[in-house]
C-alpha cells in the first residue's frame, strides 16, 4: 500500500560515452581545392597543408596526365587553421574536364572544369526553400509532407489567438522568426536581381513571396510585430506535421518590427512591377512598422520564461530601423527617411550583413540609389565606410589568410557570416571596380566549398566530402540528407554539449563536427542558405 508522496532516491549515476558515437577522424586531405570545381575563366586556387616549404605543383588530368605545372606561393601560418598553408593558383587551366591538384605525390579530391558547373548546387540551394515551406503540402519523394503548424497560435501574455500560418521553417527546428525570415528574404530578393539576366530563377520571387505572405500574418494592429512563432519546446526528430504541441505567438520587438519595415519595403521596391496589388499591401504594412518604431524606443526581445525554442535576441535595434528607413526611402523617394537613415548612421558599424546585423542591407540600399539621394556627404560618407571595410577584408583573405577568408571570430554559424562577408566585397566591387573585392568575395565562396582545414564541402549533398548528419530534423527523420543545406561551420565557442566533449583544444577553424547532435556546428538555416543562394546568384552568375 503507497503513501503519497512516494521519494525516491537516485544515487551513483555514471554517463559514459560510448564511443562508438564519436565521428571517426576520417583523413582530411592535404590538398584542398573548391569541391565543386571553376568554371573556365575564373581564378581557381586551392590551398595545400604544409610542414616544411614546397615548391611545385602539378594539375592531373584524369590519365594521371601533367597537363600544368605551377609554384606554390611560399608557406604562411594561419593560427586560426592551426597549420602552415601554401597556395596553388591554377587559373591558367581552361580546359573542361576533371582534374586533380597535386604535390609530392599528394592529390586532392578530383573537381571538374566546366561553364555549368554551379548549376546544380545554386539550384538546390533555392530549392531549399521550397522544402522548408510551412503549412504547406510539400511536395517531394522524400521530403514531402502534409501541411503542418495550421490552426489558431495563442498570443502569449493573452487570451488572443490568431492564425499565423506559412513561411518557412527556420532551420533545424520548426521554429518561424521574423528576424531570420526578412535577412533571409532580403537575400533572395537580392540574388534575384543580380542573376536574372543569366539564370531562370522565378522560383527565387516565389520563395519571397512565400515567407512575405506570412510575415504579415505577424503584424499587430497597432503596427507592431510579433516577434516569433513556436511551440514552447522544440520537438523530437520527427517530421514538421508531427508536431503537434499548441503554437504560441511570442511578444512584439522591435527589431522584428524593423526587420518587417525593411523587408516589406524592399518587397514593394522589386515587386511592384510584378504583382501591383501585393506590392502595395507590403508598402502599407511598411508605413505601419514604420510608424510603431517612430512612436516606440527600443523593445528588444526575450524568451517568456515558459518558451525555450529559439530567441534570436538583439540588444540593438538602430541598424534594424537604418535598414527599414533606407529600404522605405528606395521605396518612396522620401527624403525624410534619408534625414531618418543618417542620424541612425552615425552610429560607427562595419556595414555587417548577417540576422543581428541589418546595417549592411541598408548601406547597399543606399548606395544602390545614390543619384537620387540630395545629401551626396552623406552618401559619400557610406561608401567610404563599405570600402575601407572591403580593403581591410580584401587585403587579409588574399595576403594573409591561410584559407583565403578574413573571418577570426568562428561564432554559431561562421559559414553563414563568411558569405555574408563575400556579400560586402560583391558589393564594393560593383562600386570600385577593383578585381582584388571580386577575387576576395570568390576566395569566401571557395572557403565554403571546400579550401578549409576540415577538407570539406559544408554544402550537404555536393562535393566529394559533404555532411552527412546535419541537425535537421526532416534528414533525421528520414534517415537521408536533404541535399543543398549550408551547415552553420565552426564555432570556437563550443556552444552544444556534443561539441563541447569532442572539439576542445582544437583550432578555431577546426571546431566543427559533422554530427546531428552539434547543433552549433552542424545545423542548417535560412538566413545562412540565403546568404550562399546570393553569393552563387552574384559571384557565378551574376557577371
Ligand atoms: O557576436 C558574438 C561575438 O562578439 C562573441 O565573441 C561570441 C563569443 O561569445 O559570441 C557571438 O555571439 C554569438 C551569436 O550567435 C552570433 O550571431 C553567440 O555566442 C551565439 O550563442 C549566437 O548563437 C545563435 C544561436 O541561435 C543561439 O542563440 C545563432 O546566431 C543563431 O543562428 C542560432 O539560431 C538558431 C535558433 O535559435 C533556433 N533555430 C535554429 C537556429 C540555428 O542554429
Ligand atoms: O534543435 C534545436 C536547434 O534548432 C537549436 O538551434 C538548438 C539551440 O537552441 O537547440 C536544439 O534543440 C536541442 C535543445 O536545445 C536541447 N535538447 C536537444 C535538442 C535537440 O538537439
Ligand atoms: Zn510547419
Amino acid at each position: 500500500d503507497s503513501k503519497l508522496p512516494v521519494t525516491v532516491t537516485i544515487s551513483e549515476v555514471s554517463l559514459i560515452l560510448n564511443n562508438n558515437i564519436t565521428p571517426e577522424e576520417n583523413k582530411t586531405p592535404m590538398i584542398k581545392t573548391n569541391q565543386i570545381g571553376y568554371r573556365p575563366n575564373d581564378i581557381k586556387i586551392g590551398f595545400v597543408t604544409v610542414e616544411e616549404n614546397i615548391k611545385n605543383f602539378s594539375i592531373l588530368n584524369e590519365s594521371g596526365e601533367t597537363v600544368l605545372r605551377g609554384k606554390l606561393e611560399s608557406a604562411r601560418r594561419d593560427e586560426l587553421a592551426g597549420e602552415y598553408t601554401s597556395k596553388a593558383d591554377f587559373s591558367n587551366l581552361k580546359e573542361e574536364g576533371k582534374y586533380t591538384l597535386s604535390v609530392d605525390g599528394e592529390n586532392s579530391y578530383i573537381f571538374s572544369v566546366a561553364e555549368n558547373v554551379y548549376d546544380n548546387i545554386f539550384k538546390a540551394s533555392y530549392n531549399f526553400f521550397y522544402l522548408q515551406r510551412c503549412g504547406f503540402k510539400v511536395e517531394d519523394p522524400v521530403f514531402g509532407h502534409e501541411e503542418c503548424h495550421k490552426g489558431q497560435a495563442r498570443i502569449i501574455g493573452t487570451y488572443d489567438y490568431k492564425e499565423a500560418d506559412g513561411g518557412w521553417h527556420d532551420a533545424g527546428d520548426y521554429g518561424r522568426y521574423i528576424v531570420t525570415g526578412a535577412k533571409a528574404t532580403a537575400d533572395l530578393l537580392l540574388a534575384w536581381e543580380a542573376s536574372k539576366d543569366n539564370f531562370d530563377n522565378q522560383t527565387l520571387i516565389s520563395e519571397a513571396k512565400w515567407e512575405l505572405d506570412w510575415m504579415l500574418k505577424m503584424q499587430r494592429e497597432d503596427g507592431g510585430v510579433y516577434h516569433k512563432i513556436t511551440c514552447k519546446g522544440f520537438p523530437g526528430f520527427v517530421m514538421p506535421e508531427e508536431e503537434t504541441e499548441p503554437l504560441f505567438i511570442c511578444p512584439v520587438s522591435t527589431p522584428a518590427t524593423a526587420d518587417f519595415a525593411g523587408i516589406m519595403a524592399m518587397a514593394y521596391s522589386y515587386l511592384k512591377t510584378d504583382n501591383n496589388d501585393f506590392a502595395n499591401i507590403c508598402l502599407e504594412a511598411a508605413k505601419k512598422a514604420w510608424n510603431y518604431l517612430e512612436t516606440h524606443g527600443s523593445e528588444t526581445f526575450k524568451n517568456p520564461s515558459t518558451v525555450m525554442t529559439g530567441e534570436y535576441g538583439d540588444p540593438y535595434d538602430k541598424d534594424e530601423r537604418y535598414f527599414a528607413a533606407a529600404a522605405l526611402f528606395e521605396a518612396t523617394g522620401e527624403q525624410s527617411y534619408i534625414e531618418k537613415a543618417k542620424e541612425l548612421r552615425k552610429n560607427k558599424w562595419k556595414s555587417e550583413f548577417g540576422w543581428e546585423q541589418m546595417e549592411g542591407y541598408g548601406d547597399e540600399i543606399i548606395l544602390k540609389n545614390s543619384d537620387h539621394i540630395e545629401d551626396k556627404e552623406f552618401v559619400k560618407s557610406v561608401k567610404e565606410a563599405v570600402l575601407s571595410v572591403a580593403e581591410e577584408y580584401a587585403d587579409t583573405a588574399l595576403n594573409k589568410s591561410g584559407y583565403g577568408i578574413a573571418y577570426d571570430n568562428f561564432v554559431w554559424g561562421s559559414n553563414g557570416y563568411i558569405l555574408d562577408r563575400a556579400h560586402l566585397l560583391s558589393i564594393a566591387a560593383d562600386m570600385s571596380g577593383k578585381e582584388k573585392y571580386k577575387r576576395a568575395a570568390r576566395s569566401h565562396l571557395d572557403y565554403v566549398l571546400g579550401n578549409n582545414p576540415m577538407g570539406i564541402c559544408y554544402v550537404t549533398g555536393f562535393g566529394t566530402a559533404s555532411p552527412q548528419q546535419p541537425h535537421h530534423r526532416p534528414s533525421v527523420a528520414k534517415e537521408q540528407v536533404m541535399e543543398g543545406m549550408l551547415v552553420g561551420g565552426p564555432d570556437q565557442g563550443l556552444q552544444d554539449p556534443f561539441a563541447e566533449n569532442l572539439l576542445s583544444g582544437k583550432p578555431p577553424m577546426k571546431c566543427w563536427v559533422d554530427h546531428f547532435q552539434s547543433y552549433s556546428t552542424n545545423e542548417i538555416a535560412i538566413n545562412w542558405n540565403s546568404a550562399l543562394v546570393y553569393s552563387f546568384a552574384k559571384i557565378i552568375y551574376g557577371e
